[in-house]
């Protein structure tokens, strides 16, 4: 199985063994917060930095976690730093949130605009926006730094300074030309994909959304090979901005004491960024055979469908043939895989469309299995002020996504919906954002999100797990619940979705992090995105790439600057959240088949976890819930254990892997 990128030997720091309690896994973070800072550039002459911070930080981190021999040595070093105090830091901490939530929301209000109305204008005053608010970030970042030595600090003071610094997706350098050129390219390479479109030699232009559809049901391989490439004409001019934007975020979290900005993304993950990588591969062996079980057979059956010639028998699948535009689900292929005699029993899609299904009775049906669980009902303001439908007369990007304008009552979703089951499962998606965020509304600005970014990723994917024939009948929309002869079909349809997601679901970030390294400049971008699809995937380019294409580029989430191992981690953690509400909500059944709809007390321990945002490490947030504080891939290994059996014997003689 392939191995993860590792940091440098040289940045690793100590990092105490993973616990399996509450306690000793604070331990392990507010160690790590500690040594994280001590890592900030010199500021205020502070010569012997490195060992003196170090020490003084780890004192502070250690104090909870009652190491006798680190607070020993806490006044000696107190006695020398005489900087800053800690009622200093709290204020500083207060002053930096409120200046930071005014700045956060006024941004949102300008990125709302601009999504739902590209222009040239918007762009820019999102530009302005973005700039005004990174800036601050970047400089509240830095002024932290003055505080690394204070001793006695509270633990939120101490957990939010370090929070301060890493959670800036894309920082820029503290030079004022550079932050503006950084966000100016930001909304430009933002508004060159919401507005992507590519033209047909007979003069017909379609949009994303158009080509998507293509892809839902073609099975030409020529028509939907011209799909696939005239999408990846829209990201060719995206390469140069590109490539500056890495090197002026990286100059920004140099400045901010991190290797690059890959680093800088690996440290929001309350561990030493350099583990990091070694818990994803941990996850990644864990559910790696039950992808290649699928990718074998997945790729048999499409090499009876298009022939041998189009689809190698051994060799990687080309990225066309998926049902998707990125390969990066494969549900549209169901007709083709899915295990004779047993289909998945009904169509939800057809149900959807049948039953005189609108994009807004579509999020209101999702609305009521949140409000099943004792959720509270939307503000009318969400039906108001949310995009459902994509208009027909200006640009908007349709990308799917949730926003909470005021961080109070002010939630919307933007989307464009379509009547089918993939888009009503997306809504649970980003109604799971939205219900999140007013949860932990309460909690200070800083905290006010996700226990890690793929807890924010993974809650209305749970709910989406509960979307059963038993619950469609629950809802009046299916008459006869298939018995457990459908379940390989379910679990099959279920599979093209989520694991086939998983290793696209890490390459994404496989490709920023080395770019962000430096391993790799321009000229190399687009071979080493083939090289790890191919690696992680087994899905390869269907044709030799132009010299100029980007195909990185025409994903969403890379000019978008969105993190995408948030999407891994969370096609893990929502099994896991699953089997937890499941249990809490009594089912006694087989996991696949069980629906949290109407469990008051699965919405209360949901809940219980939403409000805590980010006060607390992942692993305490992550425990609370499921009893466990680690990530792991054994539930959803044993939701599809039933399906696995049944593709390994189909793949008894054939060769898998490619
Ligand atoms: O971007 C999304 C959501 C919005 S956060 C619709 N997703 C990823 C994608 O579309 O690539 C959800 C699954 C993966
Ligand atoms: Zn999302």
């Amino acid at each position: 199985m392939t191995r993860l990128t590792k940091e440098p030997k040289a940045t690793r720091r100590h990092r105490l063994g993973k616990s399996s309690n509450a306690s000793g896994t604070r331990g392990v973070v507010r160690l790590w917060d500690a040594v994280e800072r001590s890592r900030l550039p010199p500021q205020a002459g502070a010569g012997k930095r490195d060992s003196l911070i170090i020490l003084t930080a780890c004192c502070v981190a250690l104090l909870a976690a009652c190491e006798p021999s680190a607070q020993s040595a806490a006044p000696e070093v107190a006695a020398k730093t005489g900087g800053p105090t800690a009622s200093e830091a709290v204020a500083f901490v207060a002053e930096s949130e409120q200046s930071l939530e005014e700045l956060a929301q006024h941004n949102e209000r300008m990125s709302w605009v601009l999504r739902n109305f590209i222009t040239e204008d918007t762009e820019i005053l999102s530009a302005r926006a973005t700039e005004q608010l990174t800036a601050a970030q970047v400089k509240a970042a830095s002024d932290a730094v003055r505080y690394n030595a204070v001793t006695g600090l509270d633990y939120d003071t101490s957990r939010k300074l370090n929070l301060l610094r890493s959670s800036i997706d894309v920082p820029a350098p503290l030079d004022a030309v550079k932050t503006a050129e950084q966000s100016e390219i930001g909304a430009r390479l933002r508004a060159l994909y919401g507005r992507g479109t590519f033209c047909y030699e007979d003069g017909s232009c379609l949009a994303l959304g158009e080509l998507e559809d293509i892809f839902t049901s073609s099975r030409d391989p020529d028509e939907l090979l011209e799909a696939w490439n005239g999408w990846r004409t829209v990201s060719i001019p995206m390469k140069a901005l590109y490539a500056r934007q890495v090197e002026l975020a990286n100059e920004g979290a140099s400045e901010l004491g991190f290797n690059d900005l890959g680093t800088m993304w690996r440290s929001a993950y309350d561990m030493d960024p350099a583990e990091f990588p070694g818990e994803l591969d941990q996850l990644w062996n864990q559910v790696g055979p039950l992808y290649q079980a699928l990718h074998c057979h997945v790729r048999a059956r499409l090499g009876e469908v298009y022939g041998s010639d189009v689809v190698p028998a051994n060799g990687p699948i080309p990225a066309h043939l998926l049902g998707n535009m990125w390969a990066q689900t494969w549900e549209n292929v169901f007709d083709i895989v899915a295990p004779p005699q047993t289909a998945a029993g009904y169509d939800l899609t057809t149900i959807l469309k049948d039953g005189g299904f609108d994009p807004i009775r579509m999020v209101k049906t999702g609305e009521a299995f949140f409000s099943s669980l004792g959720f509270e009902e939307l503000p009318d303001t969400f039906w108001q002020r949310s995009l459902f439908v994509k208009p027909a007369d200006r640009d908007v990007v349709c990308h799917p996504s949730a926003w909470d304008i005021d961080e109070k009552d002010d939630l919307r979703i933007k989307m464009c919906i379509d009547v089918n089951e993939e888009d009503f499962k997306t809504i649970h998606h980003e109604l799971g954002h939205n219900y999140y965020q007013r949860a932990y509304k309460g909690k200070s600005y800083l905290y006010r999100t996700s226990a890690n970014d793929g807890f924010h990723e993974a809650v209305g994917d749970t709910l989406s797990l509960s979307i059963t024939p038993e619950y469609l009948a629950q809802i009046g929309l299916l008459d006869n619940v298939p018995d457990a002869s459908g379940d390989l079909g379910l679990l099959m349809k279920q599979a093209l979705e989520k694991v086939a997601f998983l290793p696209f679901g890490l390459m994404v970030d496989q490709w920023r992090w080395q770019v962000f390294a430096g391993e790799v400049g321009p000229d190399g971008y687009n071979d080493l995105w083939w090289q790890l699809r191919e690696q992680y995937q087994g899905v390869a380019a269907p044709n030799q790439r132009p010299a100029d294409a980007f195909d990185p580029g025409a994903k969403y989430h890379v000019p978008g600057n969105v993190p995408y191992t948030r999407y891994f981690l969370a096609h893990i953690l929502q099994f896991q959240f699953h089997r937890a509400l499941c249990e809490i909500a009594g089912n006694e059944g087989p996991v696949h088949r069980c629906s949290i709809y109407g469990s008051k007390q699965a919405g209360s321990a949901l809940n219980a976890m939403l409000e805590m945002g980010r006060s607390k490490p992942w692993p305490d947030a992550l425990e609370a819930m499921t009893g466990s504080p680690e990530m792991d891939a054994t539930a959803i290994l044993d939701y599809f254990a039933p399906l696995q059996a049944w593709l390994d014997e189909q793949n008894a003689d054939r060769k898998c892997g490619w």
